[in-house]
């Protein structure tokens, strides 16, 4: 249940909340808080996700974990600078200037830490961002966050380095042949520091444990997806190809991303790295040291089910779910059929910075500066899931006046029906008249 009301409190599912200028979390958002796609027993995402947990099975799993967290948990504990980009509103949804939707799994990370219950947990759970709008981009995901440590004396107790005990772990993950390209040093002095008190050897070690953990997670999803039946009998799933690349997180040093192959592209399924000692320091776990990783849920299903558009997480629509179920052999998924794109453009002015700088300012701009989140955000806002993606297709400046100019495509398709050009139409029309009223740009 979610509530509005004129005295500045909003109510989720029973808890209140305090409401104020750095409010900008739209209720289409909040509406999708009670969805809880991931604990859907025949969902997709959460039959992606116990296929997962099943590849980590002493880790301890948290699935409930409510999505209103501090600032402190989503950015504080987790070491993100003050003026970091991902604090910004235009990146989060905020209820007040303490509370926000969480962005990521990450959010959970000091106190399950600090609860201390066993050497790896793994924490499934929705996570929030404005962000762009393409088949890969939702403002709604699910993540799944995985942790492991070891005591830093784990090593003289068994007799051996650290880095030994570490090494026999690694030994009893399950081996595959697929050649991972990974072309980046462990860590590098500039790009993806050591930690003071890590040495290289036990580092090694973690990131080895770190990086086959993961990529037996991907391997037993590529074989899951062959295994599949495919009633459509099309072509096969592409052979699986995937790469790791050096990543920055405030919160793990050394840092990597995992890329795989899919549908032409490079698509990025995960970040992850070494924990930062100080965010285990402050969870009061003073001797431990260990890995974690965030794993995008809807990525990982897409590549299991070849779901080929995000928005289809959410739908409704039986010929949809009912293609997922925990009982029957897994199926790959088969679109229902395609319906028309219709593609509009709108192009316009931005405000000069001179009139930008005055009291000219639009509620989600109120500094006045321009972000295209805020164009995407209007965009989802008015239509909802039959907008498929909104990209910059042009861009220029006024050689006289340097004002500048952008053209925005967005492609219009419902996953579920064909549109009507009246339709469409008044959609593309309420768009322009928000980007004006709420942007104050003008339109050309
Ligand atoms: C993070 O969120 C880090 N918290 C991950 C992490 C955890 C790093 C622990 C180190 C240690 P990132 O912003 O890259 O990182 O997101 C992680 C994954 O979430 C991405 O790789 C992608 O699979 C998925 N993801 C990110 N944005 C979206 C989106 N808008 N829609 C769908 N999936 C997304
Ligand atoms: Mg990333």
């Amino acid at each position: 249940m979610i509530g509005a009301s004129s005295t500045n409190e909003i109510k989720i599912e029973g808890k209140t909340y305090k409401t104020d200028e750095w409010m900008n979390t739209p209720s289409t958002i909040l509406a999708a808080i009670s969805r809880r796609l991931h604990l859907q027993p025949d969902h997709p995402i959460a039959l992606t996700r116990k296929l997962i947990e099943s590849r980590f099975p002493e880790f301890k799993t948290h699935n409930e974990l409510f999505p209103v967290v501090s600032v402190k948990q989503n950015f504080d504990s987790l070491g993100f600078p003050a003026d970091h980009v991902g604090r910004s509103r235009t990146d989060t949804y905020y209820l007040n200037k303490e509370t926000v939707l969480r962005t990521h799994t990450s959010a959970h990370q000091a106190d399950t830490f600090r609860a201390k219950e066993s050497a790896g947990y793994l924490i499934s759970a929705d996570v929030y961002r404005r962000d762009a709008i393409d088949r890969s981009h939702y403002p709604v995901f699910h993540q799944m966050e995985g942790a492991r440590t070891w005591d830093q004396d784990a090593g003289a107790e068994a007799g051996k380095p650290l880095e030994q005990v570490i090494w026999d772990d690694v030994a009893k993950i399950p081996k595959h042949d697929i050649d991972v390209e990974d072309p980046n040093p462990v860590h590098h002095p500039e790009r993806n520091p050591l930690q003071p008190g890590h040495s290289p050897a036990e580092v090694e070690a973690m990131a080895a444990h770190l990086k086959r953990s993961l990529e037996d997670v991907v391997v037993a999803i590529f074989d899951a997806a062959r295994k599949a039946t495919d009633p459509s009998s099309s072509t096969p799933p592409e052979p699986l190809k995937m790469r790791w690349v050096e990543a920055y997180f405030p919160f793990t040093s050394p840092s990597w991303e995992l890329e795989v192959f899919w549908q032409g592209d490079w698509l990025e399924v995960l970040g992850c790295g070494i924990v930062q000692q100080s965010i285990l320091t402050n969870a009061d776990v003073t001797t431990r040291k260990g890995w974690a990783f965030g794993i995008g849920l809807e990525r990982i299903a897409m590549l299991l089910y070849s779901i080929p558009d995000i928005r289809l997480f959410w739908s409704t629509d039986s010929r949809f779910l009912s293609q997922f179920s925990s009982t029957t052999p897994m199926q790959r998924f088969v679109p229902f059929s395609k319906y028309p794109a219709c593609i509009k453009d709108v192009s316009f002015w931005l405000r000069s910075s001179s009139s930008a700088a005055g009291g000219n300012s639009s509620p989600l701009s109120p500094t006045g500066g321009f972000h295209e989140n805020d164009v995407m955000e209007i965009a989802r806002e008015i239509c909802g899931d039959v907008v498929e993606d909104v990209r910059l297709v042009d861009e220029f400046t006024h050689p006289k006046t340097g004002r500048k100019s952008l053209c925005y495509r967005t492609n219009y398709r419902s996953l579920e029906r064909t549109l009507t050009n009246e339709e469409t139409n008044e959609l593309h029309e309420k768009f322009r008249q928000q980007l004006v009223s709420k942007l104050g740009v003008e339109l050309r």
